[in-house]
């Protein structure tokens, strides 16, 4: 009997120590490993010091993974086995997560520093009442260029980037959307057509452009274009205002033919475990200052009014990237074309890959 004793005693005690190390292990300074946050978010798209602020101020562990298309993002969210509680769609992927019942209402009551936003951001049309979607970033697609590297030749348009001078020295952000509206853009068609014939066409002309493409490439396009490894670069305008405050050399033009403008926004997916964290989270980061520092760390855009006022003049002034609403209505937002159409655009743009390597 007294053996069964010891042995029993044994038996709890390695069990007690088993359970104390696995907790000491899961718990990362104090932090308990209920509490904590699963953030989904762009490449290149926070400054850790705010990620680092929230989790002192909340007491909440923040896990941070990030994507680099909204495709990519959509995918892992639909295929489920994940846990992110806050991710940061851009609008047509929103529309499209709102479709698939992959969003959560967002509570507003919880968001009292929602009042910031500026109302041109709000109630848009992928999320009428923004019940599901807040705004984070925006900004529009252009052209980053390198008068010095193009003997003084200045960039206005599409097509001028067809020029035989340029050979080599173009480099394109890796989005489907972006190089396949650009071929469409060029032909002066929409950035949301569905025309076989003119996508067909559109594809054409880019296969024409391949002698000037350098690289398709991520987040690496503004060390190389800050580098002066290329001379043009077909980016997003927070990359380019980030690549310029690196080298005051390049210039950053919106075309004449017309390109997108785009939205940001953070939701939170059914995939979220801590739904008041999140929105937690959310309210953080619409908080003016939080929001200021952000856009002035990773150079984008932000949609906070009241943030503008804790930006330097040179940034909050900077017309290439605060655009007025009269250049940004002659712009276009992607819309959802719809899984297929989606889907399709998403192929053209990896055969134009094919087809340039
Ligand atoms: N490195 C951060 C990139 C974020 C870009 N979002 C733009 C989306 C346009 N559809």
């Amino acid at each position: 009997m007294k053996q069964l004793v010891r042995m029993f005693t044994a038996v709890f005690l390695v069990a007690f120590v088993l359970i104390y190390v696995t907790f000491q292990l899961n718990s990362t300074e104090g932090y308990s490993s209920g509490n904590t946050l699963s953030i989904y978010n762009w490449g290149d798209y926070i400054d850790p010091d705010l990620l680092k602020q929230f989790e002192q101020e909340s007491g909440i562990k923040v896990i941070y993974q990030t994507f680099d298309s909204n495709e990519a993002m959509m995918t892992k969210i639909a295929q489920g086995g994940t846990t992110f509680d806050v991710a940061v769609p851009s609008e047509y992927a929103i529309s499209k997560m709102k479709e698939e019942n992959l969003l959560l209402p967002i509570d507003h009551s919880k968001l009292s520093n929602l009042k910031y936003i500026n109302p041109r951001f709000l109630n848009l049309s992928f999320d009428k009442e923004n019940q599901y979607s807040v705004p984070y970033f925006w900004g529009t697609v252009g052209i980053v260029y390198n008068p010095k590297l193009l003997g003084g030749k200045e960039i206005t348009s599409w097509n001028d980037l067809w020029d035989g001078d340029l050979r080599n020295q173009i480099l394109l952000v890796d989005g489907a959307r972006e190089v396949i509206g650009m071929g469409l853009n060029s032909l002066h068609y929409s950035l949301n057509d569905t025309d076989e014939a003119h996508l067909q066409e559109a594809k054409n002309k880019l296969n024409a452009l391949t002698p000037n493409v350098k690289a398709i490439v991520g987040d690496e396009i503004k060390m190389l274009l800050a580098g002066e490894e290329a001379a043009v670069g077909v980016v997003w305008s927070g990359d380019a205002s980030e690549i310029m405050s690196e080298n005051d050399e390049l210039d950053y033009v919106i075309p004449e033919e017309g390109s997108n403008l785009w939205f940001d926004n953070m939701v939170i997916p059914k995939t979220a475990k801590n739904i008041e964290g999140a929105h937690e989270f959310i309210n953080f980061m619409l908080d003016p200052e939080h929001a200021a520092q952000n856009a002035e760390y990773v150079g984008y855009s932000t949609p906070n009014e009241k943030a503008l006022e804790y930006l330097p003049e040179e940034i909050a002034g900077d017309k290439r990237f605060y655009p007025d609403p009269s250049v940004t209505d002659k712009l276009e937002v992607y819309d959802n074309l719809g899984k297929r159409m989606l889907a399709h655009y998403n192929e053209l743009f990896l055969e134009f890959k094919m087809y340039k390597n």
